[in-house]
C-alpha cells in the first residue's frame, strides 16, 4: 500500500471534519469521508495518477481529483490549509469525546477558550461551563461521562490493531534463523475485546538473534526491557493498521506495549497456556495441580516432591495430565469454564470455517466503498454458501436510499445471480436484503408489503441512543415483533471507547427475541464488537439465535468476521447457535419467522 495513499487519505478526512466543524454542508463532508476511505484502500498509488485517473476512483469527483493534484504538486491543499486556520487548536481533540458534536466543541473553544479535553475537564469541574449559553447540568453530565469513556480505553487499542500488529511481528520473528516456533499469546489470543499489549511467545535455543531482530523492526519506537528471556518495545499502532479499515482514531492510542518472550523449545506448551492466560484462568488452573501434588509454571507441569518435569511440550498434554479437556484460548476467563473441561462438557464452539455466508454488508449505493460486483465477487472467493447485500433504508437520511434505488438493486442482484449460476463451480445464492432503522417508537422504514420483498431485514439503533430504559426496551420489542425484521443489528449500539451501549432492559430484549425467532446480531466491526460476549452467553441462555456479521463497508472489512467469531467463542456459541452456520434452507426455514 502507498504511504502516499495514507497521507492523502488523512487529509481529506481531516478536510471532512473541519467542514463539519465550520457548519459546512453535512452532505459534503460525508462525500469526502468517503473518497478518504476509497483513496486509502486503493490498490494505485493516487501520488502519480493523472486527474483522469483519480476521477476513476470512487467517491472522486473533480473537485476531490483536483485537491489531489495540487497536494501531488504543491504538498499540500489551500483550502485545508485555510479551514485549519479557521478552527481553534484544540476543537479537533475535543471532538474524540463521545456525544460531543463539531459545533458545541468549536463553541467550548472560542468562548471559553479551551485547548484540551484535560482543560475541559478543568473548566467542568471549576464550574466555568455554567454561564455557557446551551450548557446545562445534563449536558456537564453527558460531557463528564463522555470524557470518562473516552479514557476507559485510554492506552488499550482494538483488536484489529493488535492483531495487524502481531502478525507482521510474528512473521519477522518466525523467519529469524534459530526460531523454532513463534506465535501470539495474551488477550489477543483470547479475542478480548480491547488489547493493553501484544504477547508474543518464540521457542529457539539462542534467544539474541530474536531480541535483535524485534529491537530494528520498523514502527518500534522505544525498547523499554532488553533481557534474555523477554524484550519489551512501544510499537506505532499506524503501522499495522489496514487502509481500508476504519479512518480516524480506530486504535485508540498512537503506541502500544508488545512483550516477546523467548522460551526453550522444551517448554512450548506450558509457556503458552501461561502467557495466555487469563491471569483468573490461570489461577484455577494451578489450584487443581496443587490438589493432584503438581506445580504448574510457564516452564512446565511438576512433581512437587519430585522437582521432576511431567510435560510441557503441548497445551493439550497439560490440560490432560491435569484432568481437563484442552480450553480454547476465548473461554479461559475464569467463568466455569475449568469446571466445564474437568467434566468433559465444554461447548464444541463456532469456528470461521463454520460460517456458510454473511448476512450484513454494505455497497456503495449507500455508505460502503465497493460495488455490488466487487462486494459479491469477494464473497464468493471466500467459499460462502450466500450472501446478503443489505444496504441502508432511507429513514437514515444521510444515505439518500429511496424505494426505485433499492428495486434497481435487486434487479441488479438478479442479474448476477443469473450469471454466478451460469459460470459453474459452487453456486453462492444472493439474498437481498436491508438494514432497517429502528425509529424512537420501535417501527421501521417502508410498509409491510415492501419489507415483505426483502430475503432479510436487519433492524438496527441509528438515532435516539438516550432514550430511558423502559422506553428503549419497549422500542427493541416492538421491532422484534415486527414479523419482517429477522436480526437486530448491533443491538447495544456502542463504539468502544466513543459510544456507550443504550440502556435496555436485556433480560426482557432477549424474552422477546426467543418468542419471536429474531436473532441478535453479532457485529464483527472490532470498533462495534456488538452484541457483547458477556450478553451473548446471558442470550444463549434465553435461547435466542445469532446471526455473526461483518457489517462490511468495504472488501476489508469482510476479514473482520474472526473477531465477530471470537467474541462469539468468548460467548460460548456453538455453531447449532449460529444462524449464518446454518444451510441454506434451515436458515430460510428461520427466515420465514413462523409467517
Ligand atoms: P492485556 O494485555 O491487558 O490486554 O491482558 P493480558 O491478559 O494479555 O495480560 P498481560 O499482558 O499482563 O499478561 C499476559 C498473560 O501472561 C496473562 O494473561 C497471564 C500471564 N501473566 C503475566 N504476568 C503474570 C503474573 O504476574 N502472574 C500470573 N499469574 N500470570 C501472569
Ligand atoms: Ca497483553
Ligand atoms: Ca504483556
Ligand atoms: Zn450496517
Amino acid at each position: 500500500m502507498a504511504q502516499v495513499n495514507e497521507e492523502v487519505a488523512a487529509l481529506l478526512s481531516e478536510y471532512a471534519e473541519l467542514l463539519q466543524i465550520t457548519g459546512g454542508d453535512p452532505f459534503r463532508a460525508r462525500n469526502y469521508e468517503k473518497a478518504a476511505k476509497s483513496v486509502a484502500g486503493h490498490s494505485d498509488d493516487v501520488g502519480r495518477l493523472d486527474p483522469a485517473a483519480l476521477r476513476q476512483i470512487p467517491g472522486v469527483g473533480t473537485s476531490i481529483a483536483k485537491k489531489i493534484t495540487e497536494f501531488q504538486q504543491t504538498g499540500a491543499i489551500a483550502a485545508l490549509e485555510e479551514l485549519r486556520a479557521a478552527v481553534p487548536v484544540g476543537v479537533r481533540e475535543l471532538t474524540r469525546i463521545p456525544g460531543l458534536g463539531p459545533r458545541r466543541a468549536f463553541q467550548l473553544c472560542t468562548d471559553l477558550g479551551l485547548r484540551s479535553v484535560s482543560e475541559l475537564t478543568t473548566a467542568i469541574d471549576e464550574g466555568r461551563l455554567h454561564d455557557l449559553k446551551g450548557f446545562g447540568i445534563k449536558s456537564e453530565e453527558k460531557l463528564r461521562h463522555g470524557i470518562e469513556l473516552l479514557r476507559s480505553v485510554g492506552q488499550r487499542v482494538t483488536l484489529n490493531v493488535a492483531a495487524d500488529i502481531a502478525a507482521r511481528v510474528v512473521a519477522v520473528i518466525s523467519a529469524v534463523p534459530g526460531c523454532e516456533r513463534c506465535t501470539h499469546a495474551g488477550s489477543l489470543r483470547r479475542y478480548r475485546e480491547t488489547i493493553g499489549d501484544i504477547d508474543i511467545l518464540a521457542a529457539a535455543r539462542d534467544s539474541a538473534p530474536l531480541m535483535d531482530a524485534l529491537t530494528v523492526l520498523p514502527g518500534v519506537t522505544e525498547v523499554t526491557v532488553r533481557g534474555d528471556t523477554k524484550t519489551s518495545v512501544r510499537i506505532a499502532t499506524g503501522v499495522g493498521r489496514p487502509a481500508a479499515g476504519s479512518t480516524g482514531s480506530g486504535g485508540g492510542a498512537d503506541t502500544i506495549g508488545l512483550d516477546l518472550r523467548v522460551v526453550q523449545p522444551e517448554c512450548w506448551g506450558a509457556a503458552l497456556q501461561y502467557f495466555t492466560g487469563s491471569q483468573a484462568h490461570n489461577v484455577r488452573v494451578r489450584e487443581i495441580a496443587v490438589r493432584q501434588g503438581l506445580k504448574l509454571s510457564e516452564y512446565g507441569l511438576f512433581g512437587v516432591e519430585s522437582g521432576e518435569l511431567i510435560v510441557s511440550g503441548t497445551e493439550q498434554e497439560v490440560y490432560s495430565r491435569l484432568g481437563l479437556a484442552w480450553v480454547p484460548p476465548p473461554m479461559r476467563e475464569d467463568t466455569g469454564e475449568v469446571q466445564a473441561a474437568r467434566r468433559g462438557d465444554l461447548p464444541v464452539l463456532v469456528t470461521v470455517d463454520d460460517i456458510r455466508g454473511d448476512l450484513h454488508t454494505h455497497t456503495n449505493l449507500t455508505d460502503g466503498v465497493a460495488s455490488l460486483d466487487d462486494m459479491v465477487a469477494t464473497g464468493r472467493a471466500r467459499g460462502y454458501e450466500y450472501f446478503a447485500v443489505t444496504d441502508h433504508a432511507p429513514n437514515l437520511f444521510m444515505q439518500r436510499m429511496t424505494t426505485e434505488k433499492m428495486l434497481e438493486q435487486r434487479q441488479e442482484l438478479d442479474r448476477l445471480s443469473s450469471r454466478l449460476a451460469a459460470d459453474g463451480g459452487r453456486a453462492m445464492t444472493l439474498l437481498h436484503g436491508t438494514e432497517l432503522n429502528i425509529a424512537a417508537d420501535g417501527s421501521v422504514d417502508w410498509p409491510e408489503d415492501f419489507l415483505a420483498g426483502f430475503d432479510v431485514c436487519v433492524a438496527s439503533v441509528h438515532s435516539h441512543f438516550d432514550q430511558p430504559r423502559q422506553e428503549m426496551t419497549r422500542r427493541f420489542i416492538t421491532a422484534c415483533e415486527n414479523p419482517h425484521v429477522h436480526i437486530i443489528g448491533h443491538p447495544t449500539a456502542r463504539r468502544l471507547g466513543k459510544r456507550p451501549s443504550v440502556d435496555v432492559d436485556f433480560t426482557e430484549l432477549f424474552r422477546a427475541c426467543a418468542r419471536t425467532g429474531t436473532a441478535l446480531e453479532v457485529n464483527s466491526h472490532p470498533e462495534r464488537l456488538d452484541l457483547p460476549s458477556d450478553y451473548i452467553r446471558a442470550a444463549r441462555d434465553a435461547g435466542v439465535k445469532f446471526a455473526i456479521s461483518t457489517d462490511s463497508h468495504s472488501i476489508a472489512h469482510l476479514d473482520f468476521l474472526r473477531y465477530g467469531v471470537g467474541t462469539a467463542q468468548r460467548g460460548w456459541l456453538t455453531a447449532d447457535d449460529v444462524i449464518n452456520a446454518w444451510p441454506l434452507p434451515r436458515l430460510q426455514e428461520f427466515l420465514r419467522k413462523s409467517r
